[in-house]
């Protein structure tokens, strides 16, 4: 069988028990049986770049190769260009982007860094995976290295539009180095579809079939793979007896109370604010006393070296301080914030004994915990799910009830309506919600991505490399071939 090289910045630590990140809790699903190779950072420092070295461990059936990042890399490059320049723009947050010309070295330097410490281990038969934001020009370094194998990107977060995605000075040349790819996935229709509108605006591209667009006589394959979680295992552990028997124990004690479950990395992308503030709302609307509504939040910690996030992270404390010091009673803590990762154990029987599962992004690639929570339900009693629509699970999951993340009177009322919705509409929603998730599970993602990266094989020679990218936009672009 052909070997899968997978490349992302953060390789998981499958010990670690815990992995609070989307894109390590797909992979992990994926990789575990599939085996292969996969590269990238390690989560460690170093203060020099003499210092770097790969490290190789198994994990499965799978070679896990890491290094680490120099100090000066990790501000300018994770933190500089990734975090405060392509995750803000990418999440339509243009008043949170900070771009600096060093920041932007940082990115283009460890892009090559990764190609030159990846390709000697390459071989001719590999199929290539990249992800995600972080590693957009890795496939024009691999190529400018005289790699030819076929390389695949998925971009786990939006896409938007053109409109915003030029504020980011560097993106004509970002986009282009796209093109070295001979495939580009995304989660939603909506992501593609903004794609492929800028490579035929700005990139004098043409769309030449649903899945090929043609710029300057070259072809690139592009299409949509929503993620999926591994929906069995999510299911089994929902069902742990013990665990159970730790429900059973909590609903004795506390018999009168619904549960509201949210689980988000804290980022401003997850809208916890307003999601705290819907329900603030719902507590001062619907003054019902017989059923007190808990939400419990959990909040993994990420970023914390950035403003944006401690601004966000002492938000949500004064929000939930003042949220519990009014509702709050002898017997009854409203809302109970978690700010920690915590085991995806320990998760799912969570969402298995909350009424409502409350994911309301301002925006969001996709959402795991949403087909989390549809898969942990249990299906003779399940739990009802409110997705924001800006979510790209939304895009699939039309059987949540939709909500506007902004528009906190329609969360509240939203909230309401799952706590009256009688039982035989919500086990219709869930088996709907269900059958979804199924037909798109972290196998399927995998296997659907690396049939249509297979199927590139051959057709795709000679693409344009650019040579320095940080001047791209003046630059001539140098043909090599393969
Ligand atoms: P994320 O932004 O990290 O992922 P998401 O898809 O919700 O968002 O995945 C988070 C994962 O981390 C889930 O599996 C969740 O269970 C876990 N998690 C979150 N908080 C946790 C906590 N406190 N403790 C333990 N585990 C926690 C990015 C994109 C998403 C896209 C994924 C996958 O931003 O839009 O869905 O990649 O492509």
């Amino acid at each position: 069988m052909t070997r899968l090289v997978v490349v992302s910045n953060r390789v998981a630590d499958p010990g670690a028990g815990q992995a609070s990140g989307g894109l390590a809790v797909c992979l992990l699903d994926a990789m575990r049986d599939r085996g292969g190779m996969w590269f990238g950072w390690n989560g460690q420092l170093v203060a020099d770049e003499n210092e770097i070295a790969a490290s190789c461990s198994r994990y499965g059936r799978c070679t896990l190769m890491t290094i680490p990042l120099t100090e000066r890399d990790h501000r300018e490059f994770y933190l500089g260009f990734s975090n405060q320049v392509l995750w803000p723009i990418h999440h339509y947050r243009l008043d949170l982007a900070h771009f600096t010309l060093e920041a932007a070295e940082g990115y283009r330097r460890v892009n090559a860094r990764f190609a030159d410490v990846l390709a000697p281990h390459l071989h001719r038969s590999d199929l290539i995976w990249v992800h995600d934001y972080q590693l957009i020009p890795l496939g024009a370094e691999l190529r400018s290295r005289g790699v030819g194998n076929e390389i695949g990107f998925f971009f786990h977060i939006p896409f938007p539009p053109p409109e915003v995605l030029t504020a980011v000075p560097e993106y004509e040349w970002l986009v282009s180095s796209l093109l070295e790819y001979d495939l580009v996935g995304f989660q939603t229709a909506a992501d593609h579809a903004n794609f492929c509108r800028f490579v035929c605006e700005f990139l004098d591209g043409q769309k030449v079939s649903p899945d090929t667009l043609r710029v300057s006589g070259k072809y690139l394959k592009s299409g949509v793979f929503p993620v999926g979680i591994d929906v069995e295992s999510f299911v089994a552990m929902a069902q742990d007896p013990a665990a159970i028997k730790r429900i059973q124990r909590r609903e004795r004690n506390d018999k009168r109370r619904i549960y509201a479950i949210g689980v988000d990395r804290l980022d401003y992308s997850k809208g916890l604010p307003e999601k705290f503030r819907a329900f603030r709302r719902l507590l001062d609307s619907y003054p019902d006393n017989s059923k007190p509504v808990t939400l419990i939040q959990v909040a993994s910690p990420t970023r914390d070296d950035l403003k944006a996030y401690i601004d966000i992270r002492h938000e949500l404390e004064a929000l939930s301080g003042k949220i519990n010091g009014r509702f709050g009673d002898f017997d009854w803590t409203p809302l109970r914030y978690i700010h920690r990762s915590v085991a995806r154990e320990t998760l799912a029987v969570h969402y298995r004994a909350s009424r409502i599962g409350l994911v309301t992004p301002l925006r969001d690639g996709m959402n795991l915990v949403a087909k989390e929570y549809i898969a942990a339900q249990d299906v003779a009693d399940p739990g009802v799910l409110i997705l924001s629509r800006f979510a790209g699970a939304a895009e699939d999951l039309q059987e949540a009830l939709i909500v506007n993340p902004y528009d906190i009177d329609e969360v509240a009322h939203a909230m309401r309506r799952a706590i009256e919705m009688p039982k035989e509409e919500r086990i219709e929603r869930h088996r709907m919600l269900m059958k979804r998730i199924r037909q798109r599970d972290a196998c399927n993602w995998m296997r659907s991505f690396l049939r249509a990266l297979r199927s590139c094989r051959g057709h795709l020679r000679g693409k344009l490399v650019l040579t320095t990218p940080l001047a791209i936009a003046n630059a001539p672009a140098k043909r090599v071939t393969g």
